[in-house]
């Protein structure tokens, strides 16, 4: 069955359903989650992604400050050498046009991300996760 999967908020979003939505999505799939909530400062998921050891860490972020927010925890978790490989991918309502934004996503990918779900797309996560799998298998 899956893996250990670290589900986290980003530093300034305070909204939570999407990140209950998103660690029920996972449980239901065989995935083992933990779920720092909302607001999570970078020393925080930095430090948990250290202790936790999870296969693979989700971002959520709503609040339309994904794009920035994302970029700074990335680094945070790039900048540890034991977490440079560890896959990390973010998803939801990341601008705040509701629109796909190709360069803030380029950006995100370019800064170490390994998947990035700008509209919060769950079939396409769902394709990532399966593929995930089959490369950890
Ligand atoms: C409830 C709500 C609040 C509540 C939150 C309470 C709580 N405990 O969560 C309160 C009142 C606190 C709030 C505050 C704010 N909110 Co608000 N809020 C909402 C609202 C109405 C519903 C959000 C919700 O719970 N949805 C239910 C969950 C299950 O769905 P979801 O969040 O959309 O997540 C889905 C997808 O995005 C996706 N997804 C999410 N994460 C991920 C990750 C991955 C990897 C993938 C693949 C998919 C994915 O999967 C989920 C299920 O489909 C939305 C509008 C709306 N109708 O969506 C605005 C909304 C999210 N809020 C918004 C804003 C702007 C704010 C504020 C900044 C307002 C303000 N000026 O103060 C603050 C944010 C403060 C902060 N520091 O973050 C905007 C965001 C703008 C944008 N991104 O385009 C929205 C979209 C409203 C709008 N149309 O303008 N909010």
């Amino acid at each position: 069955m899956g893996g250990t999967v670290l589900v986290s908020g980003t530093l300034s979003d305070a909204h939570t359903w999407n990140l209950i939505y998103v660690h029920l999505f996972l449980e239901e799939r065989g995935y083992t989650v933990s779920n720092l909530g909302s607001c999570v400062p970078d020393d925080l998921l930095v430090r948990s992604c250290r202790e936790l050891r999870p296969d693979l860490v989700v971002l959520s972020s709503v609040n339309g400050h994904g794009f920035d927010d994302g970029l700074q925890a990335i680094g945070a978790i790039r900048a540890e050498p034991g977490l440079r490989h560890l896959p990390v991918v973010i998803g939801g309502k990341l601008g705040t046009d509701g629109l796909r934004n190709a360069g803030s996503t380029r950006r995100l990918l370019d800064a170490g991300f390994d998947a990035v779900f700008d509209t919060g797309d769950l079939g396409a996560f769902e394709l990532f996760l399966n593929r995930h799998r089959t490369a950890a298998a």
